[in-house]
């Protein structure tokens, strides 16, 4: 008795098998691959933007150090990720092509300005915290090339987190301006770090299918959870305050209860109209068109080495 192809794929999900380049996939499983990957991907490199504002600007040499092989990371993986992407059958061109006309999404969170040296500590702490409750979990996703990357960019993560949350830890305990600094950080990005993990389970429209297929590994609401369980007793330890009048530890659940999220700024930001968006865009439509006698060079070269090898 033949099974078919759809059955064999759900059967090998079923047992936690790995689902590599070359084999059958469903296509709706290779498409929605290919939006998640691809975002993500964009994410790490326009996510180079806001912190990229305060390398010329960092306090000290260390921290300078620190902060450029942090965003030298994020360059990495966003090519990392566009090589995985890139086994499903789409080019980079065209992934590029997607973000630079704003078919494909990135991150919400990197719409939001880096306006003092202590965003760059928040962005550590807070956005490179929830990356990492969100991507810890895609360690296990079933695309092998997704998965493996995924290993690797979580290391590297981690890293960056204990760097921005030692930036913040250093400003919370120096002088009353650099505590309200860090306070006043913590404010502005608290809530978009929250709505970075994407919207409500009820709201979320892949999120069933994407449990199925065992891409995602947890529900939206499960990792926001789960962020705000892990950064509050990091905040009470720097004695600083989240911004939320009704977040309150539950003895019954064992988790904090927390307010409403602002969804509309969400879907506001989210559909182009945040705070950074154009500027966001546009840095990466100039960085493509001024790279490209780069690229034509690098064409050029490449293809002289080929004539001279068949001769
Ligand atoms: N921003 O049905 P769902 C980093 C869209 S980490 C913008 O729940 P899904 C590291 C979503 O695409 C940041 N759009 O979708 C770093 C969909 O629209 P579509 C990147 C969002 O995919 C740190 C619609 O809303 N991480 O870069 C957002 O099941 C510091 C419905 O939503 C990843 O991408 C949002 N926040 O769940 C770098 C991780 N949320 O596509 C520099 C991988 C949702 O139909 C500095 N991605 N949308 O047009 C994921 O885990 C998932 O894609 C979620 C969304 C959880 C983001």
């Amino acid at each position: 008795q033949s099974r078919s192809l759809e059955e064999i794929f759900d059967q090998r999900i079923a047992r936690d098998e790995k689902i590599e380049p070359r084999d059958w996939m469903p296509e709706k499983y290779r498409k929605t691959h290919i939006r998640q990957i691809s975002q993500h991907a964009h994410s790490e490199i326009v996510g180079m933007l806001p912190e990229g504002n305060w390398i010329s600007r960092a306090p000290s040499m260390r921290r300078k150090v620190a902060l450029l092989a942090k965003v030298q990371d994020e360059a990495g993986h966003g090519l990392y990720l566009y090589s995985a992407c890139e086994t499903l059958g789409i080019s980079r061109d065209e992934l590029y092509e997607q973000l630079h006309t704003g078919k494909a999404k990135y991150s919400s969170i990197f719409n939001y300005p880096t306006i003092t040296w202590a965003d760059i500590g928040a962005i550590g702490w807070l956005v490179d915290g929830a990356a990492i409750i969100n991507q810890v979990p895609l360690c296990s996703t079933s695309y092998g090339p997704y998965a493996r990357a995924m290993v690797r960019v979580c290391k590297e993560e981690s890293f960056h987190q204990r760097q921005g949350y030692e930036i913040m830890m250093t400003l919370a305990k120096g002088t009353p301006e650099q505590k309200e600094l860090a306070q006043d950080a913590l404010n502005r990005w608290w809530w978009p770090s929250l709505m970075m993990l994407g919207p409500t389970d009820a709201e979320s429209v892949h999120t069933e299918q994407s449990m199925k297929w065992k891409l995602k590994r947890k529900t939206n609401d499960e990792l926001r959870q789960q962020f705000i369980d892990q950064t509050v007793p990091q905040a009470d330890l720097i004695g600083l305050a989240i911004p939320d009048p009704e977040l309150k530890w539950n003895e019954e659940t064992g988790h904090y209860d927390f307010g409403e999220i602002d969804w509309d700024e969400f879907w506001q930001v989210v559909k182009g109209h945040g705070p950074c968006n154009k500027e966001r865009l546009s840095a990466r439509v100039n960085a493509w068109e001024e790279g490209e006698w780069v690229r034509d060079a690098a064409m050029a070269y490449a293809e002289k080495q080929d004539t001279k090898k068949l001769k």
